[in-house]
């Protein structure tokens, strides 16, 4: 074992503090070993929680910008440590690997010490919903197509997503950087809002071709539960611009936690005077 997993981790504050408690957490788009990755905010995050599964939907580590330059502080291996600290107290660690880290695919199937790699999952929530969990970027190249589609029909739809992770992988072994839409698209930003759009779209008719209730997914940092007819459409949104989740509890319920903001909130409200915010009143 290496001695960075077995070595105390840096920080320690709030040893006490009280866990929140979920049934199910989705976190994805990490993007640990590129300095956009939020890992401060995601190890109080993750301390700060409780649950029986967390699923890693997906660009955990980014492979091709770790290959274009190394970059890797000690905060990254304390996401990875957490993780794994969770994955030995009983939480059931899921990982479901994206487009950024699809050197895992190869995995797929294989457990890792406490963790299980996968390429989907059926998550099955406390009101017996079945949910398609998957990182996404299955779909970028139907996305990018999709009025084409309209008119070719199913069986082009069938081959676009074949070939979307046919071309990276022809990429990856020829050395050249990664293609993605999402970057494609970011040239283009008036596109972006159209782009997310068809983009929940495609990912929720997939799901309803799946026979599914639903389909929890992440890859366009962007995060959003969405009905679509019977079925619903929800994304984590990522560590890098947004620090988002999304929760399962007890009963089922699953909604999106800003973690970003509600830290912001916490901090405003410890700026305002006692009486202003009625605290005194109220632990008193
Ligand atoms: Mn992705």
């Amino acid at each position: 074992m290496p001695s960075w997993l077995v070595e105390p981790e840096t920080e320690t504050k709030h040893p006490h503090r009280p866990r929140m408690r979920y049934r199910t957490v989705w976190i994805s788009d990490i993007h640990l070993g590129t300095p956009g990755c939020n890992a401060e905010l995601l190890v109080d995050f993750l301390k700060s929680i409780e649950c029986e599964t967390l699923y890693l939907v997906g660009d955990i580590v980014d492979a091709w910008q770790l290959k274009k330059g190394w970059y890797w502080p000690p905060r990254h291996n304390d996401v990875v440590r957490r993780i794994l600290k969770m994955a030995k107290r009983g939480t059931d660690v899921v990982y479901v690997p994206g487009n950024h880290d699809e050197i895992f695919r190869d995995y797929v199937g294989l457990a890792f010490g406490d963790v299980t790699i996968a390429d989907e999952v059926i998550h099955v929530t406390a009101d017996g919903r079945r949910l398609l969990v998957l990182h996404g970027d299955q779909f970028d190249g139907v996305v990018l197509y999709a009025r084409w589609l309209a008119f070719l029909g199913d069986s082009a739809y069938t081959m676009l997503l074949k070939m979307n992770g046919g071309v990276n992988a022809v990429r990856r072994r020829l050395g050249l950087p990664y293609w993605s839409l999402a970057a494609h698209l970011k040239k283009r930003v008036k596109n972006a809002v159209q782009f997310i759009c068809r983009f929940e779209e495609v990912v929720a008719h997939a799901a309803a071709e799946r026979g599914v209730d639903g389909v929890v997914c992440g890859h366009i940092h962007s995060a959003e539960i969405r009905q679509f007819g019977d079925i619903t459409y929800y994304n984590d949104g990522d560590w890098v611009e947004s620090c988002t989740a999304l929760v399962e509890h007890a009963d089922g319920r699953i909604e999106v936690l800003d973690w970003a903001e509600k830290r912001r909130l916490e901090a405003l409200d410890k700026m305002k005077p006692a009486a202003a915010t009625g605290r005194e009143l109220v632990t008193a």
